[in-house]
């Protein structure tokens, strides 16, 4: 039996690197363990969760690498290549700087895994690796994905949560975000009876309150609507409690809310990105601008549904106001988990590519690129003035007083949302005291 290692680097100065509370498990890799090909024995090591160890044996590497942990990774992918292991990276980051990540390993697979990966694995075993592999057609089809097998985590102190994905891909097309160039501009669905399947085999968390806690990782988990609903009334008897990616125009749809309901979702992630009509119609999405947003969060509350929302601060048009009426609003919004990132240029965007031509990229250190450490010039704002804004808004949204009126006041599940509020309190805490690894003391 050949053995494959597959790893996912700890991002070092992430707000949600390895502290108890992120302790989330990564989909990504189960789906490139459950393609490969049989006589291969697979273990997934997730550098979050513990302590990878470079000079065990292997027979083939496999590295996965968003941005934030793409040095780490090139430094485990260096480790085992000196000691002549053969090592493949994928992912979204290595997929658009495939020459950089060529530097530290043997091959790169560009874009998904599905139809690619046994080929690789296949060439690795007759040393015939080839230095990229690609689809030549576009994305692939989502029809066969073969199921994850959880039982690569056991025992690996995740947070009682599985992933699943029923679409991939997003046609909005924001100019910050990479997910339409990686996973292309449209909505490409699974067929339902597979992930019917894939939940109904799920196994249960023994001795945890929720044993049944699913995050759907699609972009938008209602975007393509008449899936939406044919899924989330075949979903209904599941007993599942779960959470996924939605658009703020479900508000808009009170048949769908109902289904969200229904199906047991204790609540979505929004991407509001921004309260300002401008900044909306600069970054170029493609969506309704003058949406009432507390009228449409009201709506999405009455349905016991709770919100995590995420704001990003540092676009051209932000000035040093913007933290205050962001923080303002989650509170008067009554947003069960306020999330604020830090405008960051990942590679493969168009953000990327304006700023770079602007000449204000100012830090080309991947491992800051973590949305909590500034790496651009900001137009209206000193980066200076644009760190701290970002550490204040979330320091005053996770102070006790608006924990308490923001949590009080919702009738969504709270044995769920009063942790994660504690548990996000507790990381930016630790940020803010610098307990991560040169936080606060190197600045780009
Ligand atoms: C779920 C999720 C999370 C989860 C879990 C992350 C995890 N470890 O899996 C949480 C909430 C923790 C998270 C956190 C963050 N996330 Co996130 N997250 C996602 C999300 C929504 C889904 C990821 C997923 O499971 N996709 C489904 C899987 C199957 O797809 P995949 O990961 O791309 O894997 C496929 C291919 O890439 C390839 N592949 C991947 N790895 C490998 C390895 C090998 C060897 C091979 C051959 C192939 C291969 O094959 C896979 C199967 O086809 C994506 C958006 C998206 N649509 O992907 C953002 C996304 C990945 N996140 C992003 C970001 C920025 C972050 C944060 C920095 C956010 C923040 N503000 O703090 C943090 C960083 C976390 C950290 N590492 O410390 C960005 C990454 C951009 C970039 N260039 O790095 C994305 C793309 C969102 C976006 N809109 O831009 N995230
Ligand atoms: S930010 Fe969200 S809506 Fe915009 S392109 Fe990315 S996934 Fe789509």
């Amino acid at each position: 039996m050949k053995r494959l290692l597959l790893i996912s680097p700890l991002a070092p100065r992430s707000l949600l690197g390895a502290d108890f509370y992120y302790r989330i498990p990564c989909l990504s890799l189960l789906r490139v363990a459950a393609l490969t090909p049989p006589g291969w024995e697979v273990r997934v090591l997730d550098e979050k969760v513990e302590r990878i160890d470079c000079e065990q044996d292997a027979d083939l590497v496999g590295i996965t690498a968003m941005t934030c942990s793409a040095n780490r990774g090139y430094a485990i992918a260096d480790r085992f290549r000196q000691r002549g292991i053969p090592v493949v990276m994928g992912g979204i980051h290595v997929s658009s700087r495939p020459e950089e990540a060529l530097g530290h390993c043997d091959s790169v697979v560009i874009g998904e895994a599905e139809q690619l990966w046994p080929r690789v694995v296949h060439a690795a075993e007759t040393g015939q690796l080839e230095r990229s592999y690609r689809h030549a057609h576009g994305p692939p089809p989502l029809d066969s994905l073969p199921q994850t097998d959880w039982s690569l985590y056991r025992g690996k102190g995740y947070l009682p949560v599985h992933f699943v994905e029923t679409t991939r891909g997003c046609p909005l097309d924001c100019e910050f975000c990479a997910v339409t160039t990686f996973f292309g501009g449209r909505y490409r669905s699974r067929p339902l009876e597979d992930v019917l399947a894939e939940l109904r085999g799920l196994p249960p968390f023994d001795g945890f309150v929720m044993k049944n806690v699913v995050f759907f990782v699609d972009d938008n988990i209602v975007s393509n609507r008449a899936y939406a609903r044919a899924f989330l009334t075949r979903i209904a008897d599941l007993g599942l409690r779960w959470v996924g990616h939605a658009s703020v125009n479900l508000a808009d749809d009170p048949e769908m809310l109902k289904l969200c309901q229904r199906s047991g979702c204790m609540g979505v992630l929004i991407g509001f990105e921004t309260l300002s009509a401008e900044t909306m119609r600069s970054i170029g999405r493609k969506c309704r601008l003058r949406m009432d947003y507390l009228d449409a969060i009201q709506r999405i509350h009455d349905h016991g549904i709770g919100i995590d929302g995420s704001f990003v601060f540092g676009f051209d048009t932000d000035d040093d106001g913007v933290f205050d009426r962001t923080v303002d609003f989650v509170t008067r919004a009554k947003i069960e988990v306020p999330y604020y990132s830090v405008l960051t240029p990942y590679p493969g965007t168009r953000l990327h590519d304006r700023l770079s031509r602007e000449n204000r990229i100012v830090n080309h250190d991947w491992s800051f690129y973590d949305t909590s450490h500034v790496v651009i010039r900001p137009q209206q704002l000193t980066p200076e003035q644009l760190e701290e804004g970002y550490f204040q808004a979330f320091r005053e949204s996770y102070a006790k007083p608006s924990m308490a009126s923001r949590l009080q006041a919702s009738t969504s599940c709270r044995q769920f949302f009063v942790p994660m509020n504690f548990g996000f309190r507790d990381g930016i805490e630790a940020v803010c005291r610098g307990r991560f690894i040169g936080h606060r003391v190197e600045r780009p």
